[in-house]
């Protein structure tokens, strides 16, 4: 088979929860100490997968990662004590953070076609400036590792040094004329300054694209707008998405719209842009209803569609919007709702759950790719041994504990994948 796009989709853990950990992040902070459903929330993440691989697509996925963390919390001396105060109750609520499920944040993936040496490189993200997501690349590393084990195709790096903030491929973008063509690649980073922080560091992306030996002429390093981070676009995908030659963003995505979209067109003459005015979607609907964390997508028939939050198509000026656009004539054909409510109530819409890599399946460890066979085994894991509701009290009992580790065990047993226990 030729090398096509594959969605690793991360299987939302069954320790998620909503701790309020990410400050910038208007949904998170909404929901803090909320009761979450793990057990519908996987299950929502999974009806995701069995939709897509539905249009006929090459659909993967990652196991969530060994919570509670119990090396996290030995390193900050709380293995043995309970919180006494907020700070500590966070740190230990970050040691049992299901937040690997977001797997657009688990690494920058640079395609055969881009790269020096002609293999599919991947830098784990090190996502250093969030605590309960900065302990999540050593154990990420080790499943890309095992995934894409076959060094004649992958390379993987280890994340960039912590001095610079790497969110991965949330914050870049890659636009070509085919998945398999050589492609341009779009980083995306911020400036520090403003009332929240600014995750993606410019020398992490510029350090990404050497390390991945991208050629300068087809690499753009674009600023994101302090607007747009300020308004709650903790990542670009928030505001843009970007797939084949077209790219789908909110106008105030980024610093210097024009200077971007010119840059853009210079490199990819067949570029086509779709900019949503503020006049037309504001900057808080965008971020509120997630539009522009959709996963767009090319269907085996060409066309393509826009997987979007239910809360895109619920809110009136982005319906309003969309059903114009399908109404034209433009590249994305298909608007296809899906249910994620559980993960957008953390800030994770369709795109922020999914890594695309291109690559011929057949190189990829087939125990991390998915059929409608192994979704429905998984769905049975889900429903025995995931948590129907956690409560923030619940986080630290011994009893949700062993019942967290346990569903872990029982899903890697029927994967196969032992290695990561
Ligand atoms: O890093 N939310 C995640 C959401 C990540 C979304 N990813 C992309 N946009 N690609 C984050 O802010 C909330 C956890 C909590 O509050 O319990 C959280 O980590």
């Amino acid at each position: 088979m030729a090398r096509v796009e594959i969605n690793f989709d991360g299987l939302i853990g069954p320790s998620h929860n909503y701790a309020g950990l990410s400050l910038g992040n208007l949904a998170s902070a909404a929901h803090a100490g909320a009761v979450s459903a793990p057990c519908a929330a996987a299950l929502q993440g999974l009806a995701k997968m069995r939709h897509n691989l539905g249009l006929g697509l090459v659909q993967g996925l990652f196991v969530p990662l060994p919570r509670p963390n119990g090396a996290f919390l030995d390193a900050l001396g709380l293995a043995a004590c309970e919180p006494t105060d907020e700070a500590e109750r966070r740190l230990r609520a970050a040691a049992w953070s299901a937040s690997s499920m977001w797997t657009a944040n688990a690494a920058t993936v640079s395609p055969a076609p881009d790269t020096a040496d002609g293999r599919c490189h991947l830098t784990a993200a090190n996502l250093v400036t969030m605590p309960h997501r900065a302990q999540e690349w050593p154990d990420t590393v080790r499943q890309l590792r095992l995934a894409f084990a076959d060094s004649a195709h992958f390379v993987v790096h280890d994340a960039v040094p912590a001095c610079f903030g790497d969110e991965g491929a949330a914050n870049h973008m890659r636009m070509a004329p085919g998945h398999d063509a050589p492609g341009l690649e779009i980083f995306v980073y911020g400036r520090t300054g403003g009332a929240f922080p600014a995750r993606q560091h410019e020398q992490a992306s510029r350090a990404v694209a050497r390390l991945h030996g991208l050629d300068p002429a087809r690499c753009l390093f674009v600023e994101q707008a302090p607007e747009a981070i300020a308004a709650g676009a903790f990542h670009n995908d928030v505001v843009a998405v970007a797939n084949g030659r077209v790219l789908f963003t909110h106008e105030q995505a980024f610093a210097d719209p024009e200077g971007t979209y010119g840059a853009i067109r210079a490199a990819l003459p067949e570029a086509e842009i779709i900019v949503v005015p503020a006049s037309a979607v504001s900057l808080a609907d965008a971020i509120k209803s997630y539009l522009f964390n959709a996963q767009l997508l090319t269907l085996p028939d060409g066309a393509m569609a826009l997987v979007i939050p239910l809360e895109a198509w619920e809110n009136g000026p982005v319906r309003g919007w969309l059903e114009t656009m399908l109404a034209g004539n433009g590249p994305i054909r298909h608007v296809l709702p899906v249910d994620v409510r559980q993960s957008m109530a953390n800030g994770g819409g369709p795109a922020c759950l999914r890594l695309r890599v291109v690559a011929d399946p057949a190189t990829v460890d087939p125990r991390f790719l998915l059929d409608a066979d192994k979704i429905g085994r998984i769905e049975e894991v889900v429903a025995t041994h995931w948590p129907e509701r956690i409560a923030p009290t619940d986080l630290g009992t011994p009893a949700l504990a062993a019942q967290v580790i346990a569903a872990r065990e029982a899903l890697l047993a029927v994967l196969d994948l032992k290695e990561l226990a």
